[in-house]
């Protein structure tokens, strides 16, 4: 289904005036509310190709209704979120959840939603029907050279169907580990992962970005061979400049300091891009802002300010990607919240002022320096939200439409109840 130009304008035309209202109230009080809506449109964020169905846990799955079918149907879920908030003009493919047999109508389908094709994603963690070789004990780190060419061959393939999509970044993510104390020459398996991955970098075509992506635990739990951002960032240095860490931010121990993390990748030039999702505890891959919107501010504010420190463009230089999964809500209404979450925290980052903070910084003067982040922080700039949204053409209240105009319950009626999205 599309949305229509009408029932957006109409679904704004009766907000309007409530919207004037907050939004000259929240402006009044704002030096900059021009740039910071002009960044806002700009801002896009990537909707990963597995989120658009129901996740699941290994407990069990409790599918959804009228869940995409195959890649157009979740293209064409995309081109829903985006006529709703002009904020998700891209996707980022999984590979082999997701394979673009005719590269050309793909390309064709996503333009038509005005969407463009962000970092493609391998999978060596999972073993594939009419595999020769198993990925149990690893992929690109697995003592059996055959096994890791299995595993180079696939990302040289990953790259292939990124290149015929216009995709630019492929990123990494190894399940590669070891669970229990002994099985592993942790030196080898770095060595081995290096090698692996210095070939695949070999094939990057130009101005081509690999982002390695690490995590602390699980699938293994004893340990893993792209486990901190240490580790991603020594196999980033040792691969050369087009290699990058990424930051998926449910990867780590619990209460780790994530911005600081951010912070220094950004003053190496090491940070290539984000994985936006929320946890109480692990990896739990729960609606971005959930849990902690503080963090996320504090992450943002970080970005904003490192990147502005190198002179980077804060809507291209990095990539920004959502990657969760979602068991219990509908999966574009959780969506919807989530790039609204990332753009409220993005807004709020704008909001803090760089000079005062770094003056009390210089002064260690902390209660300040804390007034001044909280300041930002408990600023409700929804409304610039929701004003660059207006300006772009998109809903002042995205949930809130996709409710009224009963989107599942058309996807149902074209897709009906029993529907699976392809890879989960
Ligand atoms: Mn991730």
């Amino acid at each position: 289904m599309n949305l229509k130009k009408n029932q957006i304008e109409d679904h704004n035309s009766k907000l309007l005036a409530e919207h004037k209202r907050n939004f000259d109230f929240v402006s009044s009080g704002i030096k900059e509310t021009e740039s910071i809506i002009k960044k806002l449109i700009e801002f896009q964020i990537a909707i990963p190709s597995w989120a658009l169905g129901t996740g699941g846990t290994r407990f069990g799955r409790f599918a959804g209704a009228g869940e995409p079918r195959n890649l157009e149907e979740k293209i064409e879920d995309i081109g829903l979120l985006q006529a709703l908030n002009k904020s998700s003009g891209a996707i980022s493919l999984h590979i082999p959840w997701d394979i673009p047999n005719d590269a050309k109508t793909i390309k064709a389908l996503a333009a038509h939603h005005g969407i463009r094709f962000d970092a493609v994603n391998s999978n060596t963690f999972q073993d594939q029907k009419d595999q020769k070789h198993s990925y149990k004990f690893g992929s690109l780190q697995h003592v059996n050279k055959a096994v890791r060419q299995q595993a180079i061959d696939h990302n040289l393939e990953v790259i292939q169907y990124g290149k015929d999509l216009g995709s630019e970044a492929i990123t990494v993510w190894l399940s590669d580990g070891s669970c229990f104390p002994g099985q592993l020459n942790f030196r080898k398996a770095f060595q081995h992962t290096l090698e692996s991955l210095q070939e695949i970098y070999g094939a990057l075509p130009d101005r081509w970005k690999m982002f390695v992506e690490y995590k602390a635990y699980e699938p293994n739990f004893y340990s893993m061979t792209v486990g901190d951002w240490g580790q991603s960032l020594l196999y980033a240095s040792k691969l050369g400049p087009k290699a990058f860490t990424l930051v998926d931010l449910g990867h780590h121990l619990p209460n780790a300091n994530i911005e600081q993390i951010v912070s220094l990748l950004l003053m190496e030039g090491k940070l290539g891009g984000f994985h936006f999702n929320d946890s109480k505890y692990g990896d739990d891959d729960l609606t971005v802002g959930s849990i902690n919107p503080y963090q996320l501010f504090l992450i943002f504010y970080e970005l904003v300010e490192g990147m502005d420190e190198q002179g980077m463009n804060h809507a291209n230089d990095l990539g920004w990607m959502i990657d969760a999964s979602h068991n219990v809500k509908d999966p574009l209404e959780d969506l919807l919240q989530s790039v609204e979450a990332i753009k409220i925290a993005y807004a709020q980052a704008l909001l803090v002022d760089k000079k005062e903070l770094q003056d009390a910084q210089q002064n260690n003067d902390v209660a300040r320096a804390q007034e001044i982040l909280q300041t930002a922080y408990r600023t409700d700039v929804r409304p610039l939200v929701a004003e660059a949204r207006l300006r772009s053409g998109a809903a002042l209240q995205p949930l809130h439409l996709f409710r009224t105009l009963k989107v599942r319950e058309q996807l149902i009626r074209e897709r009906g109840t029993a529907t699976v999205a392809t890879g989960l």
